[in-house]
């Protein structure tokens, strides 16, 4: 068995930016004056956000949970101004949304190679040349760098797919991301097999299927309220529902509900209901299962992944979508 790694999609760490250097103090000595030389700190690093694709990416976070950006060097004499603090530049998959967790601000990365700065570094303090006068033309003030900002920032992963697939556990969501794209979502006869999203690409539409929810998932329950945030930014939902289930529309309300609770725009996207694995219903059954979908949701179809045809039917559903 090949031991998937826990996808890591809401990871809290500390960064700093680097502080500026402070400023000098120093005389031109191998001349005839004395004039001030000492020059400024240089600017301490910047901590910079770069989208990447790698979905696992946060998994760099599980372990090491401070970064820091390199200070400003100090300013020396000679009027020689200490060198910048190099950047710090986090990969972070695309979806992310990073919370800055001391002033509320929050950023989202949006697209592959986008870099967004976090922390901006201190700025180096002056040195006694810049403090030149007149009337003070040995000035001895200098000024120290400026801290860098630093603060706790919350790092959580919000898939950004076209379509997500939503149901009950074991109702065939993985099985059909398998069937429509290359994914290789793990599928069995049980439920919860699903412990973390998969993603499929169907030409350029991004397929996302969750783990199975249930009843009180919005509040916490079986694998809970943690993978909802992955179909929040789904622009249209996929709606399964088992053709074995006892009753179609207690489990069509009960997903729904769940939707509604974890927050309500969920229930306002565009949502195409399947009858899923109708190939195990015999015909009168899943007629009458079918009638009952469609007052749901006028667009409920049967499919199955044995039946080619349907197959067909979902392929130009996600045609569609895609034009
Ligand atoms: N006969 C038949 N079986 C199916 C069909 N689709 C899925 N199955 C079977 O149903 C079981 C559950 O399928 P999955 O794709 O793992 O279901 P899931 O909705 O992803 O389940 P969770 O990950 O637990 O939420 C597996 O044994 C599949 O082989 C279908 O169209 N027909
Ligand atoms: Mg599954």
């Amino acid at each position: 068995m090949i031991l998937k790694p826990m996808l890591i999609d809401d990871i809290k760490i500390k960064i700093s930016a680097g502080s500026g250097g402070k400023g000098a103090v120093a005389f031109n000595t191998n001349l005839k004056s004395l004039g001030p030389t000492g020059a400024s700190g240089g600017r301490g690093g910047n901590v910079y956000a770069l989208g990447v694709s790698d979905i696992s990416a946060l998994r760099q976070f599980r372990f090491k949970k401070e970064f820091e950006a390199e200070n400003g060097g100090d300013g020396r004499g000679q009027f020689r101004d200490g060198r910048d603090g190099k950047d710090l530049i986090l990969k972070v998959p695309v979806g992310t949304v990073a919370h800055n967790l001391t002033t509320g601000d929050e950023i989202s990365m949006e697209r592959v190679g986008e870099q967004i700065l976090l922390a901006q570094g201190g700025i180096g303090g002056r040195g006694n040349f810049h403090f030149r006068s007149s009337r003070n033309t040995s000035p001895r003030q200098f000024q120290g760098g400026r801290p860098g900002e630093t603060f706790d920032l919350r790092l959580e992963l919000k898939l950004i797919a076209d379509v997500g697939f939503v149901g009950l556990p074991n109702a065939g969501k993985s099985s059909m991301l398998n069937r429509l794209t290359n994914a290789r979502s793990k599928v069995a006869n049980y439920p919860f097999t699903t412990l973390e999203p998969n993603l499929g690409a169907y030409y350029e539409l991004i397929l996302a299927d969750i783990p199975g929810l249930i009843e009180g998932s919005s509040g916490g329950r079986g694998l809970g309220i943690k993978f909802l945030r992955h179909i929040e930014r789904t622009r249209i939902l996929f709606h399964f529902i088992s053709a074995e289930s006892p009753d179609p529309e207690r489990d069509y309300k009960t997903i729904r509900k769940e939707l509604g609770a974890y927050n309500k725009e969920l229930q306002d996207k565009p949502e195409y209901l399947f009858l899923s694995k109708s190939d195990l219903a015999d015909k009168a059954t899943l007629k009458e299962k079918l009638e009952v979908l469609k007052k749901l949701n006028p667009r409920a179809i049967a499919i199955s992944i044995h039946d080619p045809e349907s197959i067909k039917k979902v392929e130009k559903i996600l045609n569609d979508i895609k034009s």
